[in-house]
């Protein structure tokens, strides 16, 4: 069983996401994908979510690509996750590339980073709701 780990905030989930979530599965059988608590998209990212965890939770977990949803609590947690779900593959989108690399060194996994799907954000879907 190949494991694959991504994180993320995935707010008013769109077609980008869903672009990663699909290309990350095909590097194994089974997805985990670590996702920002409210307080931490808050206090360490400051982003201010549309949906709370839990929806953004329940969003995840009906996608056909995701097989567990744990939660992202601080930037520090990804190589106790990598190590405790056994996870083989590391996955982000390329505008994290490099971000992540150290993670090469502290443990067993692979590291990629994916094209980002271009035109599509979750600021850009708030930006042009405001112009409406
Ligand atoms: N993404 C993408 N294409 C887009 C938008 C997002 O491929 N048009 C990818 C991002 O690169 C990321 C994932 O979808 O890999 C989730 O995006 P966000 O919710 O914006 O995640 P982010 O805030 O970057 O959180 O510790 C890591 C952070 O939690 C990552």
């Amino acid at each position: 069983m190949k494991r694959v780990i991504t994180y993320g905030t995935f707010d008013l989930l769109h077609y980008g996401h869903i672009n990663l979530l699909r290309r990350a599965k095909e590097y194994g059988d089974y997805l985990i994908v670590a996702l920002s608590t409210d307080e931490f998209n808050k206090d360490a990212k400051s982003k201010k979510t549309y949906f709370t965890y839990e929806q953004r939770k329940q969003l995840l977990e009906a996608i056909r690509y995701v097989d567990l949803v744990i939660p992202e609590s601080n930037w520090d947690q990804k190589p106790k996750d990598i190590k405790m779900y056994k996870a083989d593959v590391f996955i982000m989108g390329d505008d994290w590339k490099g971000q992540f690399d150290y993670l090469q060194d502290q443990t067993t996994a692979e590291v990629i980073y994916l094209p980002r799907t271009p035109e599509i954000s979750t600021t850009q879907i708030k930006n042009n709701l405001n112009k409406k």
